[in-house]
């Protein structure tokens, strides 16, 4: 992880370096030709103007004075023809850059375990696909470039400033280590602005998102105001956090700015002494003159430079931790393919389970076993552990003790993708995609036909509500299922894990917002399905449990009861006291 994140960015150049060093190449030929337009000047002045055969040189040397103005001419046009070039480059391989890391980042973020998603908010995830990656881009295109621009800038210039006269240089020169301390010490306070202005974005970013994925309980609740005053108060913090960042370089700017103008009056006092003293030419004197803005530019740029190479690397630092985290749940060493269709026989042995934030477990030595094409029902009042329970079996968290047996081979011994692909799972929060209604339910498996989608969605009867829409499968629903009824959305949500086929069925409360007849209607569907699949049902409702080959009742993360709807009326305990409930009956 410990990478230094220049050799990150290099590395995420790959394919484009060599192009880069070019155009790093081109950035100092561009600057060293700033010197053409000085250089010729000061050989035109002292040759042609005011040297002491200048009269007599114009008249002998007339093709030398052309020759010099063409070729000022022409290095010009070159110049800017070098500088036109080089700006497509650094667009060029920044932008290649950026596409690599961004599409390496969603990739990364595609394949984090569920824990990953309870621990990262949204709103910080985009910030770092969006703001941060731009500060990245911005390193490669402008930082460097602002960099090597200076350098090569100020140095070529300081050469050729020792070559006129290295005393005169030497006296510019001693001007230097003043800005570099400045800089310095201006950098020691502005890097954690940075770092503070990048969480603040991040949370602005966050309120924002969340806000409008959950807009409905805000009007349910009336709390617009409220949540506009809360936004106010982000935007307000990244606003102030901003000036502050942005006053860290105003305090040190009036002395960088003082030393930047200082040279032009240096220049004039003790240049203007040398020039008496014949120590320097006119010519010379011009072309100092001329070029001093080669020398206090680069220090007034320092600050600016300095800004950005900091938000670089908070944002950085942000896309690196995303860049280089793991999930924990991988592929074993020598973890097997799944050949065919897996039969479906579940077994749990003594498995307990607890969130890794948490402190105590959720579930407690759960054993049992579902044998293929039987169908087990969990009830249990809410919070006892059922979807924590499920998820197992996916391996979307692993058991903190014991195993799961999935035909007779440890879960862990499987690899995961054709693992999850032999499981339909129907989650308790139903997410549908904006696609249509048709795309959602062939999401597991893109090429089945449309008869196939419609067979599925009568298993789940869906089939009539579907048809009545005004375009049937290819109506478009929104966003998270917008436009539906919930008991709508869970219908889609069944078609679509049965879409897959899959050897192993999981409904997670799949049931619970249709109707008592739609409800019969889906477990006659779940009956006769045209595959073999084993089961496992979560429902608080009799009616789904009772023809159940297994019932597990969960209390507290244990199971305290197991078996038949009979085995367990029989038992008087906490199933037969729901079943008496919901039937209104008081004995049975
Ligand atoms: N829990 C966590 N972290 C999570 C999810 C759940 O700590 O990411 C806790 C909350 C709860 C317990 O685990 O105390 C069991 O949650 P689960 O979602 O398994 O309960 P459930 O039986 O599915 O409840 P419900 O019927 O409300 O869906
Ligand atoms: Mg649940």
């Amino acid at each position: 992880m410990k990478k230094s994140k220049l050799r990150w960015l290099w590395e995420n150049m790959e394919g484009y370096r060599g192009l880069y060093i070019l155009g790093i190449f081109g950035t100092l030929l561009y600057n060293v030709l700033q010197l053409t337009v000085p250089f010729v000047t000061q050989q035109i002045i002292d040759l042609f103007l005011s040297g002491e055969n200048a009269a007599s040189n114009l008249e002998t040397k007339r093709s030398l004075f052309f020759g010099l103005i063409a070729a000022m001419v022409l290095l010009t046009l070159f110049r800017v023809t070098v500088v036109y070039l080089d700006c497509m480059i650094y667009e060029k391989v920044s932008q290649a850059a950026l596409y690599r890391i961004r599409n390496f980042l969603y990739n990364k973020m595609q394949r984090q375990d569920m824990a990953f998603y309870s621990v990262y908010r949204t709103g910080d995830l985009m910030t770092r696909l969006t703001g941060d990656l731009d500060a990245v881009r911005h390193m490669i295109a402008w930082v460097v470039r602002t960099i090597i621009e200076s350098f090569a800038l100020y140095s070529a210039t300081m050469i050729y400033f020792f070559f006129m006269n290295w005393k005169l240089a030497l006296i510019m020169l001693m001007m230097s280590p003043i800005i570099f301390g400045i800089i310095f010490l201006f950098k020691k306070q502005v890097a954690p602005k940075h770092k503070l202005l990048r969480e603040k974005m991040a949370t602005l970013n966050t309120a924002a998102q969340e806000n409008i994925s959950g807009n409905r309980v805000v009007k349910a609740f009336a709390k617009e105001e409220h949540e506009i005053e809360k936004f106010d108060q982000c935007n307000s913090e990244y606003s102030k956090t901003n000036i502050e960042t942005s006053f860290v370089w105003l305090r040190f700017f009036p002395f960088v700015e003082t030393v930047a103008n200082l040279m032009p009056v240096i220049l004039l006092v003790i240049g203007g002494l040398f020039l008496i003293n014949d120590q320097l030419t006119m010519g010379e004197y011009a072309a100092f003159s001329g070029l001093i803005w080669a020398i206090a530019n680069p220090m007034r740029n320092m600050g600016n430079v300095m800004n950005e190479f900091q938000r670089f690397d908070a944002a950085s630092a942000k896309v690196m931790e995303l860049y280089y985290a793991e999930p924990k749940i991988v592929d074993l060493p020598g973890a097997c393919d799944i050949e065919g269709r897996l039969k479906g026989k579940i077994e749990f042995k003594n498995v307990s389970f607890r969130y890794e934030d948490a402190d105590i477990p959720v579930l407690h030595d759960i054993s049992f076993t579902a044998e293929a094409g039987q169908t087990i029902a969990i009830m249990g009042e809410t919070g006892c552990g059922k979807t924590s329970l499920i998820n197992l079996i996916p391996r979307f968290y692993e058991p903190t003790e014991g195993e799961i047996y999935i035909d007779g081979k440890n879960i862990r011994d499987y690899k995961i993708q054709p693992l999850r692909k032999s499981i339909g799972l129907a989650t308790q929060d139903v997410l549908l995609y904006s696609d249509t209604i048709d795309g959602n339910i062939a999401y597991g498996d893109a090429n089945i036909s449309a008869d196939d989608v419609r067979k599925f969605a009568k298993y789940s009867a869906a089939e009539d509500f579907i048809s009545k829409m005004p375009e049937g499968y290819d109506t478009i629903v929104g966003e998270r299922g917008v436009g539906l009824s919930g008991g709508q959305k869970q219908r889609i949500s069944l078609a679509r894990a049965l879409a897959i086929k899959p050897s192993i069925l999981i409904l997670d409360d799949t049931t619970s917002a249709v109707d008592l007849e739609t409800e019969k209607t889906i477990q006659e569907g779940l009956r006769h399905l045209d595959f073999d699949c084993t089961k496992i049902i979560i429902a608080q409702r009799v009616s789904t449990t009772k023809n159940a080959d297994l019932i597990l009742v969960l209390q507290d993360g244990r199971i305290t009861e197991a078996g038949t709807h009979e085995q367990l009326l029989s038992k008087r305990g906490y199933y037969y006291d729901v079943v008496r409930l919901q039937t209104g009956e008081e004995d049975i």
